[in-house]
């Protein structure tokens, strides 16, 4: 079992240590003309920690929300607020201010450091009153911009002694109901998830290069990009633009040898197989969707690398059952992480025979723990997490992934929640009703699908569909687009009215 100090500050372990222990010139950090140091990175966190508390009043405790791409600077104002003994809620770009404004309400956002490129979403989020006090963009020559401010404040900031179960991270899930719910995470989740994954399965070393696609603001890429390659002096490629192809480049160009991103992209890439075998790419890392067998295969084909798999949750913070290449079995995610237990449970929570279908549960060092949210007694239930997977276990322990247990809708490692793409379309005037689903599909695993119900005097057709996929795409973060519009006469209910989703995925209905 992990022991960790009462008292304990994540930052102090996996950023200032490396520089106290004589590696500071070590390289940290690259981005597109960046190369920061492990001391570089110390003194950009620590200068914004001194602005935080200095010049924007922050006491430990409160909550940062954290706007930005993937960046150098968005890695040392992570950092920044672990320093100050904040809490960081960072925030998926591409959200909008209807999506910002819950965000902000049920954290209770006071302080907020944002990327100037994406400001005004959050202000315009800001201007409807909300508890944000304190905002600083960044990326800005602005003399009232984070970068000048950094310049006033000294390169040197005594950490808060923070205790190990002191909230540090508060991570949003979008939940199947479309109402946000954030899980709580302490500094000492952040050291046990460096603890078990990255130490038992991908086995990282200090000479290693990190480079992915998910953002920070989903744990997957906040873990995989930073928490890891810093747990062992290693270092990471922050990119804001993640594409396939702009992910090739980067493992050129960069040097990179330890991928992370999500079956979708992996596909997508296979195509340039060649090139990257000629690259110093040894290791990749597939999570976020489910990963077809066929992908495993078509990346083997073409680059020689066998994926490792994982299934992860922003509730247990990262990956819980995964498999190095060489204990790979295809059509599985894997087995328990060290440190984490998992088993698959019928509805009343007792465990089923290998072979049976069943829901996942999961117990380890970290767990779910929703701020201030009755969903918490759903998802822990006797002392297990119950991720909302369906899932069998094979004789020996192989976990095998079968569907998603809710509403929930992952497309492309994006996890898109049915009602709040209902939710949108209901603004638009030509929808009278309309049903969302997610529906299988090769490239992203699954696509968003609207069914339409429209209101007398507009007429179905492409023109329509595209007017409602770009409406959806003004209205919140632009993945949530249905990929796919049916039109209806009406939509399955039941007889007290409830929309019936699980009827729209019926080919007769
Ligand atoms: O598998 C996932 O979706 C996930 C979620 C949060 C953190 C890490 C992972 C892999």
């Amino acid at each position: 079992e992990l022991q960790f100090p009462s008292q304990l500050n994540c930052a102090t372990e996996l950023l200032d240590r490396h520089v106290d222990e004589g590696r500071g010139d070590a390289l940290c950090i690259q981005a597109p003309g960046v190369r920061w140091t492990y001391a570089d990175l110390q003194s950009q966190a620590n200068r914004i920690a001194n602005v935080l508390v200095n010049e924007m009043g922050l006491v430990p405790g409160q909550r940062v929300l954290l706007r930005a791409p993937n960046s150098p600077m968005l890695a040392a104002c992570w950092f920044a607020v672990m320093k100050a003994g904040g809490i960081a809620v960072a925030t998926m770009p591409l959200l909008r201010a209807k999506e910002l404004k819950p965000i902000i309400e049920k954290a209770r956002i006071t302080h907020a450091l944002c990327d100037a490129a994406l400001a005004d979403e959050l202000q315009a989020a800001a201007r409807e009153g909300t508890t944000l006090r304190a905002l600083r963009l960044f990326e800005t020559a602005a003399a009232d911009g984070l970068e000048a401010a950094m310049q006033r404040q000294p390169a040197t900031f005594r950490n808060v002694d923070t205790a190990a179960d002191d909230t540090c991270i508060l991570a949003f899930t979008s939940g199947t109901t479309g109402v946000p719910k954030a899980t709580m995470h302490f500094h000492r989740d952040v050291m046990a998830i460096c603890a078990c994954w990255p130490r038992h399965v991908l086995r990282p070393q200090p000479d290693d290069v990190f480079i992915g696609s998910p953002p920070m603001a989903f744990t997957f890429g906040l873990g995989g990009l930073l928490l890891f390659p810093l747990s062992v002096g290693a270092s990471t490629v922050l990119l804001a633009k993640a594409s396939p192809q702009q992910l090739v480049d980067g493992i050129r160009a960069f040097g990179a040898t330890v991928l992370f991103t999500a079956p979708t992209s992996y596909r997508s890439m296979a195509v340039r197989g060649e090139e990257l075998r000629a690259t110093k790419l040894r290791r990749c890392v597939s999570a976020g969707e489910a990963l077809p067998a066929a992908t495993r295969t078509l990346w083997r084909e073409a680059t020689g690398i066998e994926l490792i798999d994982g299934i992860g949750a922003t509730e247990m913070l990262h990956i819980f059952i995964s498999a190095d290449e060489a204990s790979a079995r295809p059509g599985a995610t894997g087995r328990a992480v060290p440190g984490y237990r998992a088993q698959v449970v019928d509805e009343a929570g007792q465990p089923v025979p290998p072979g049976t279908v069943g829901r996942l549960a999961v117990q380890g060092p970290t767990g779910c723990r929703y701020l201030d949210d009755e969903r918490q007694r759903k998802y822990v239930q006797n002392g297990w997490n119950l991720t909302g997977d369906a899932y069998l276990m094979d004789d020996d322990g192989y976990f095998h992934y079968q569907s998603r247990t809710d509403d929930m809708i992952v497309s492309a490692g994006y996890n898109i929640a049915s009602p709040e793409v209902e939710d949108a379309l209901m603004l638009h005037p030509a929808v009278a009703e309309c049903g969302v689903i997610g529906v299988a599909d090769e490239e992203r695993g699954q696509i968003v699908k609207a069914f339409v119900v429209l209101r007398a005097g507009f007429v179905a057709g492409p023109a329509l569909v595209k007017e409602l996929q770009d409406f959806v795409k003004q209205t919140v973060a632009p993945y949530k687009y249905p990929r796919a519009v049916e039109f209806l006469d009406q939509l399955p209910r039941t007889e007290t009215g409830k929309l019936q989703r699980f009827r729209l995925h019926a080919p007769a209905r």
